[in-house]
């Protein structure tokens, strides 16, 4: 999987691409990420990227032309089918499906606006899919093309230890995690639950599920509509 990020703050993507999960599927070759700067593909001699918007009002707008050169760009040197994307608070919200779904694709371009605006023919010209990761204001598509990245990422096949944890995970099944305990058994008064310490396969199984059942009617009931549950669980959150 080959992502190409498109931006006018390369050095954002230096330390976090070199981390954790994301360091490593790098280092495996299972995922290959490419830093482009924008600006290299300004046309004037001052590299612009931004202009003041027409119509009047605070803030810069970035401009078409650089964008759409960087895009066809990476394009021309991709030879699958690629995914353009803009990082927008107009866009799309990021979850978990739509992670699965750009994980389908072999290659992503990311394009990160900037909060106050792109040009609008960037998105007529290049972008297929606008996505959000939430409602709240961030300064740039920096940090939510890293998101992009790492949940994307976690999907990659060979990614994961074994591919059981992304199945697991919070939201595969559209609950939330149950509560998770390691050593000791005893801190400041607070115990690990007994059934945990049990041995019994099948009932601490049960008893995760009923956990992140309870969980996600308690902390996130929207989520119930769309989650995967049998009658019994369905009976079971009536009463
Ligand atoms: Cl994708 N960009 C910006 N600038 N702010 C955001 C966002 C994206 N998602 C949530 N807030």
């Amino acid at each position: 999987m080959r992502f190409d990020i498109l931006t006018i703050f390369p050095d954002f993507f230096g330390s976090p691409l070199k981390q954790s999960i994301l360091g490593k599927a790098i280092e495996k070759g299972l995922i290959d990420v490419g830093i482009h700067n924008i600006r290299d593909f300004a046309l004037d001699k001052h590299n612009t990227t931004d202009d003041s918007p027409y119509g009047g009002g605070d803030g810069m707008v970035m401009k078409v032309e650089p964008i759409v050169r960087a895009v066809e760009a990476v394009k021309g040197s991709r030879k699958s089918e690629v995914k353009v994307i803009l990082t927008t608070p107009q866009g799309r919200q990021l979850n978990q499906q739509i992670a699965a779904e750009l994980a389908q694709s072999s290659n992503l371009i990311i394009i990160c606006g900037r909060y106050e605006g792109v040009d609008e023919r960037v998105k007529e010209l290049v972008v297929d899919m606008e996505v959000s990761i939430g409602d709240y204001v961030l300064g740039g598509g920096e940090i939510p093309a890293l998101v992009i990245v790492d949940a994307v990422t976690r999907l990659v096949p060979g990614v994961l230890g074994s591919d059981m944890s992304a199945r697991d995970d919070s939201f595969s099944e559209g609950l939330l995690e149950y509560p998770q305990y390691t050593r000791p058994e005893s801190f400041r008064g607070l115990t690990v639950p007994d059934i945990l310490l049990s041995g019994n396969h099948q009932k601490i199984k049960n008893w995760r599920r009923r956990e992140s059942i309870k969980r996600t009617l308690e902390r996130r009931p929207d989520l119930l509509e769309k989650a995967q549950l049998t009658e019994e669980e369905k009976k079971a959150i009536k009463n």
